[in-house]
């Protein structure tokens, strides 16, 4: 079976810049299924939530009408309960090319799932859907399609509102301002910062079933291990059998982690809601939620935030302790620019504990801490550069005013992308390339960088 690796173009010296938009929209062409976009072309076959946001950004400097359509046909499979699920299922994929299919994750035995409109998987990913759909209101002000894309904006507006509030309330029940996260399927997969829950997880029979992610990546070493597959199965065998129910999974499931990275993107996306509820002329009551959603994230945030080391930390909600376990997501106060956290993460940030350290060939933000004892450089999110994770980091400089740092990321992130091409995530010492070529998201923030 041919790889990812075998379709990735090589780069012999670095790309210029017009070189480097003309590939980064070809990328997105390629991946493009009319209407919505793969993930990638082998790898991920099929529509992911938060990767189709950051799509959008990346064809808003393409097409801005095409932008919208995106998460438009996102939406589409949104669940009743305002769930935006993690996977979109594209149902003329070849049903050896991914797994778990829709049949494993069997939704149906929920009635909120969209059944019958859309084939979806049962979790969710990060909510940087309004970050998008705020962005693509800023490319198309001022042209002439601002009306129309005002247009979808007012449809889109209400399914936003419901997406947050699921996250607010059915994510939150006791209203820490924390969004609990059920799976590693939530966004950062292979992440240290899940290991101890998922070492403490007592496996139970798990279906038989064939691993199809090792068949397009060039070496195993890339991806999770099969043990930690094993745990993502069981995991996903529990939540069918709590109908993916979030009273009943807060009550007894025995993966609950409150996720600061998972929060912080909340917080950036209900202040971009904010912009997006000017755009259409949105209630009081609708803004003061958003902004109660806000200062909710803010303080929940601040209250993981460690004295002594100024990072924060998730929570594991079966021991009540914080992940002490030095990733990206201890960084999170730098996504939100009102947070009264930020000068002791620039400090982090700064530090050779991340972008500060001495052997990274880009200044950047590792998935983990390379001073970390658990740090892995060619490990999925063990250790390599997410292109998508210092897009965010970006976004919360500039937001924060830092323009020098903002400017000095998005250089090093635009150098790093001329050099290694659209890879999924990349080691973080050499700069080889690693995961999925051709990866969508990647492609997309390159674009929004060149033009920003
Ligand atoms: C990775 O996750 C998928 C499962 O969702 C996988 O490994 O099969 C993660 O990097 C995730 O954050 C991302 O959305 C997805 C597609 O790029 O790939």
């Amino acid at each position: 079976m041919s790889t990812d690796s075998d379709i990735a173009p090589v780069y012999g010296t670095a790309l210029t810049d017009v070189g480097l938009g003309e590939q980064a929209a070809d990328v997105l062409r390629t991946n493009d299924m009319g209407g919505w976009t793969k993930a990638a072309p082998l790898l991920y076959p099929h529509q992911w939530s938060w990767d189709s946001a950051f799509v959008a950004i990346g064809w808003a400097q393409v097409d801005v009408r095409r932008a919208m359509t995106e998460q438009q046909r996102l939406f589409e499979a949104q669940w009743a309960n305002g769930m935006v699920p993690q996977i979109v299922f594209n149902p003329l994929a070849d049903a050896e090319s991914y797994f778990p299919d829709p049949a494993r994750w069997a939704v149906e035995v929920c009635p909120e799932a969209p059944v019958g409109v859309a084939e979806t998987s049962g979790i969710c990913q990060p909510p940087v859907h309004a970050i998008a759909v705020a962005r693509i209101w800023e490319v198309a002000r001022g042209t002439t399609d601002a009306e129309a894309v005002r247009t979808e904006l007012r449809t889109l507006f209400p399914k936003l509102m419901a997406w947050h509030r699921y996250l607010a309330e059915n994510r939150d029940p006791s209203g820490s301002g924390l969004v609990t996260t059920y799976h590693p399927w939530e966004g950062i997969d292979n992440s240290p910062r899940w290991d101890g829950v998922l070492a403490r997880l007592e496996v139970g029979e798990v279906p038989p079933y064939v691993r199809r992610d090792l068949s397009h990546v060039a070496d195993a070493g890339q991806r999770p291990s099969n043990a930690t597959y094993d745990r993502f199965l069981w995991l996903l065998e529990l939540l069918k059998r709590f109908r993916y129910d979030d009273a009943a999974i807060h009550e007894a499931y025995p993966f609950l982690v409150k996720d600061v990275f998972f929060t912080s993107v909340l917080v950036m996306a209900n202040r971009a809601l904010l912009t997006v509820a000017d755009a259409v002329g949105a209630t009081c009551a609708e803004r003061a939620q958003i902004q109660t959603w806000v200062e909710r994230g803010r303080a929940g945030i601040a209250a993981t935030v460690d004295a002594e080391s100024g990072m924060a930390y998730d929570v594991d909600l079966g021991t009540g302790a914080p992940i002490e376990v030095a990733t990206f997501a201890g960084l999170s106060p730098l996504l939100d620019a009102g947070s009264p956290h930020r000068a002791r993460a620039l400090r982090n940030l700064d530090s050779s504990a991340f972008a500060g350290h001495p052997g990274l060939r880009w200044a950047m933000v590792p998935s983990t801490s390379p001073s970390a004892e658990c740090f892995d450089p060619r490990n999925y999110w063990r250790g390599p550069v997410w292109p998508i994770v210092n897009w965010l980091f970006w976004r919360g400089l500039r937001d924060g005013r830092d323009t020098a740092r903002a400017e000095a990321l998005r250089e090093a992130s635009l150098d790093s992308l001329r050099h290694v091409g659209f890879a999924e995530y990349f080691h973080p010492m050499t700069g080889e390339a690693l995961g999925s070529a051709m990866q969508s998201w990647t492609a997309a923030v390159a674009l929004d960088w060149l033009a920003s």
